[in-house]
């Protein structure tokens, strides 16, 4: 290893984020390690293409087998790799499924937490290694104050949220306690092409790439009124590692500053097809229609129902509304994101368009689609 190379490790790196965020340490000269967990199939796909040959002299990128809910394995990978930085990424993600698995997600997200930060101390690298904790703006819940700062006060509505509050504190209580450099990144949802199929912007854009194609009749969705902070997953990976560059360990706000319904999103979303639609009714009966396709590829009929509600997708307790305060990192640490919502939504579509019109080759060569569990 070269003398004074920076060595990073990152929990969750086969996620979104960790892809984007492995990405960029490797091209800032990092040794980025990973943890990765054992899976039946293969885990890896968001990051194959940074694979190196783990037999070639010094490789770069580095994945150990890992979880969240396993001290004695946490501990002993810091020990082996002495890491300068650590992202904490590694999380039980989806809102809704926390709900099912409440226990599981306290235990990896919260206590998961708690293990990195034990170990960095149980080892004697409070000096050395600085923490990047994923928290999160579920913290904000049910609405106390918009927009929402690194001052307001918060509310969380799901047992992820509950967790992630667990985390977030730890991670103060450490900085406080123990004089350690860990920082809370309060992360606004941000998407991409690599966002995972179940939340809701990719699901959509998936969703309506197949319909345009005629691989797919409809897409089923929850609340609609729900609205969003949606920034790109890309600009919030920069400021992860902007936020340990900072001459104080801090807590930050990454947001847009804007809010969107979901339902906007979806008209967003079809209107880069070419389709226009048009929403009618409330609640479990609002649906939406075709009212134009102005694109002579995708044959769909002038008021053809596409879009519809299904209440299983509720939660049994929802955050109606995220709107970010980004100030003070645009302001302390010049933090300046390079997408908006729209350059978001074009990224997603163009991306899912293309992976679905690869689905359509495979159709028309007489393989059959299957459709996922979602
Ligand atoms: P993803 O769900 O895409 O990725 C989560 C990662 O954590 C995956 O690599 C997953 O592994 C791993 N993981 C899950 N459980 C465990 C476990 N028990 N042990 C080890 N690894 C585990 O999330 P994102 O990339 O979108 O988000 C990254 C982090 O940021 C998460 O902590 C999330 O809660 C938080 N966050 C995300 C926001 C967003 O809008 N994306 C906003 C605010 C916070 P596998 O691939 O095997 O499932
Ligand atoms: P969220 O993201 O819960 O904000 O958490 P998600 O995309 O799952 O939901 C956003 C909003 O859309 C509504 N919704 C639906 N959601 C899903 N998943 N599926 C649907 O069919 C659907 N229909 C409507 C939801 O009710 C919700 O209001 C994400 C995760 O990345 C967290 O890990 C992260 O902490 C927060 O963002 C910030």
């Amino acid at each position: 290893m070269e003398k004074n190379q920076k060595v990073a490790l990152i929990t969750g790196i086969t996620g979104q984020d960790g892809a984007y965020l492995a990405e960029l340490l490797l091209e800032k000269g990092y040794k980025v390690h990973g943890v990765k967990r054992r899976s039946s199939l293969f885990n890896t796909d968001r990051i194959d293409h940074l694979y190196q040959d783990p037999h070639v002299d010094n490789p770069q990128l580095v994945l150990h087998y890992g979880d969240m809910t396993d001290s004695m394995n946490l501990t002993r990978i810091i020990q082996e790799i002495q890491p300068d930085e650590i992202y904490n990424l590694a999380a039980m993600s989806h809102v809704k499924v926390s709900f099912d698995t409440p226990e599981y997600t306290a235990n990896a997200d919260g206590i998961g937490t708690l293990r990195i930060l034990e170990a960095v101390r149980f080892l004697g690298l409070e000096k050395k290694t600085k923490i990047y904790q994923a928290s999160t703006s579920e913290l904000y819940g049910l609405v106390q104050a918009v927009p929402q700062s690194e001052t307001t006060p918060f509310y969380p509505r799901s047992p992820y949220a509950v967790a992630k509050m667990y985390a977030y504190w730890i991670t103060v209580n450490y900085r406080e306690a123990y004089n350690m450099f860990a920082c809370n990144g309060i992360l606004f949802n941000h998407e991409s092409p690599l966002r995972g199929e179940t939340f809701v912007t990719r699901k959509i854009t998936r969703a309506v790439s197949k319909i345009a194609l005629g691989l797919q009749d409809k897409l089923y969705l929850g609340n609609l009124d729900a609205k969003r902070d949606w920034g790109h997953a890309k600009d919030y990976v920069r400021m992860m590692w902007m936020i340990l560059q900072a001459d104080q360990p801090e807590d930050w706000v990454i947001a847009t500053g804007v809010t969107t319904t979901v339902r906007d999103f979806v008209k967003m979303a079809f209107k880069e097809v070419g389709i226009h639609l048009r929403f009618e009714g409330e609640g479990v009966d609002e649906r939406a229609f075709v009212v134009s396709c102005s694109n002579p590829e995708f044959q769909l009929p002038e008021g053809k129902e596409i879009v519809n509600v299904d209440p299983k997708y509720f939660r049994p307790t929802e955050v109606d509304l995220l709107i970010g305060d980004p100030t003070k990192a645009k302001e302390k640490l010049g933090w300046v994101p390079e997408y908006d919502l729209e350059s978001l939504v074009k990224d997603m579509m163009r991306s899912d368009l293309k992976l679905m019109q690869k689905n359509q080759y495979l159709k028309d060569g007489g393989y059959k689609i299957l459709n996922s569990f979602e």
